[in-house]
């Protein structure tokens, strides 16, 4: 792994693990975090469901374990800073770590569904735009004020079969670092919204208010000061943009001439799926088809590869994802480059020396 900072742990895996496997295993599984994170006594854990529901809950881990149907969903989490790194050449961003094409991973999540942890707790009103915020205990030094993490989701989003409090990943039990006891899986939304450790939801008329939905996860106006930024200010980050990214050749690596093998990975925005993926060593002027590989589910990425046919000498890579609306990835980084580095989507770029 690639390790950010130990403390609070920041890690991702470098790309050719990334690469290796459409189901990322756990011990390559990128790492984000704000604070310590939390130890908990899973006998004495109790999730809390209050809010704007008729009968407020208080779970033990027994209870959801056992009162609740268990669901698979096979996810892609994704952190809302992945592929920051490219930004790094339009303008600095002090403060955030230099994510590179590893923020992203791929798992079997195994827990109750929160759409059926809701109907338990009978919604006051499914009809309202409403929004269920989730907390958790591990507190930030980061956030102004420090405060515990926490964020939502809009109700709308909440009710759908995909989100899961999950308290098993790739059949395992839910490592601590990624949550455990249980956490929120919302997939296709950033990563931030998949609240690790959670002991309460609550159904409200309001997103959360918390620093990490208020002020922190939003894309700013490029000239904004992020010092400055307060709750409210920029775009609120949910669902995430259609993606793509290099694995092999890495960047800066040697390969000999003749046929190169090119791999990365994709993802598309929620109910939408990648199509194409093309790869172009000639800075876009001919584009070769890229293979996609089985998606395992609609919530994932899909890996996708080929092989290019290049001459000695010093190349640049470029990819792009298309998908099923006719979207294709912003060219850019420079187009979407904002104070806090989130959301670069722009087409990944790689430069590498061929071989004699
Ligand atoms: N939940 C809590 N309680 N605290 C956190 O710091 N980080 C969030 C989210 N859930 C976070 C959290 C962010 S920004 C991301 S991208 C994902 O968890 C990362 O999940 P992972 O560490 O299991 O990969
Ligand atoms: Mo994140």
């Amino acid at each position: 792994m690639l390790v950010h900072e130990d403390e609070p742990f920041n890690a991702e895996p470098t790309p050719k693990v990334l690469g290796r496997s459409t189901l990322t295993p756990i011990n390559a599984f990128y790492s984000r975090n704000h604070g310590p994170i939390p130890t908990i006594d899973h006998d004495k854990w109790r999730l809390v469901v209050d809010g704007l529901v008729d009968t407020p809950l208080e779970l033990s881990l027994a209870d959801l374990k056992s009162q609740f149907e268990i669901h698979e969903v096979v996810a892609t989490l994704q952190c809302a800073g992945n592929r920051r790194a490219g930004f790094l050449a339009v303008a600095d961003i002090p403060g955030e770590d230099p994510w590179q094409g590893g923020a992203i991973g791929t798992a079997v999540w195994a827990g109750a569904r929160l759409v059926d942890v809701l109907a338990a707790a009978g919604l006051a009103d499914d009809s309202a735009d409403l929004h269920v915020d989730f907390s958790a205990p591990d507190v930030s030094e980061l956030a102004t004020p420090p405060q515990a993490y926490g964020s939502s989701i809009p109700l709308s989003k909440a009710m759908q079969t995909e989100v899961l409090l999950a308290w098993r990943m790739n059949g395992r039990d839910l490592p601590r670092v990624h949550g455990a006891p249980v956490r929120v899986v919302a997939p296709a939304y950033i990563g931030a919204r998949s609240v690790k450790w959670i002991d309460r939801i609550s159904v409200q008329t309001t997103p959360s208010d918390n620093y990490f939905q208020a002020t922190a996860y939003r894309i700013l106006a490029p000239s904004a000061d992020p010092d400055q930024a307060g709750p409210g200010d920029g775009i609120s980050l949910g669902p995430w943009a259609l993606n793509s990214e290099i694995l092999t050749p890495t960047d800066d690596g040697s390969v000999p001439a003749g046929a190169v093998a090119v791999t990365g990975y994709a993802v598309a925005p929620e109910h939408r799926r990648v199509v194409r993926v093309e790869v172009s060593a000639d800075e876009g002027a001919t584009w070769h088809d890229a293979l996609l590989d089985e998606q395992p589910s609609p919530w994932t990425w899909v890996h996708w590869r080929t092989n290019l046919d290049l001459d000695p000498g010093n190349r640049t890579l470029v990819a792009r994802a298309w998908d099923d609306t006719g979207t294709q990835q912003p060219q850019e980084a420079a187009s979407l480059w904002n104070p806090k580095g989130y959301g670069n989507t722009a087409w990944p770029t790689k430069t590498i020396h061929v071989d004699q």
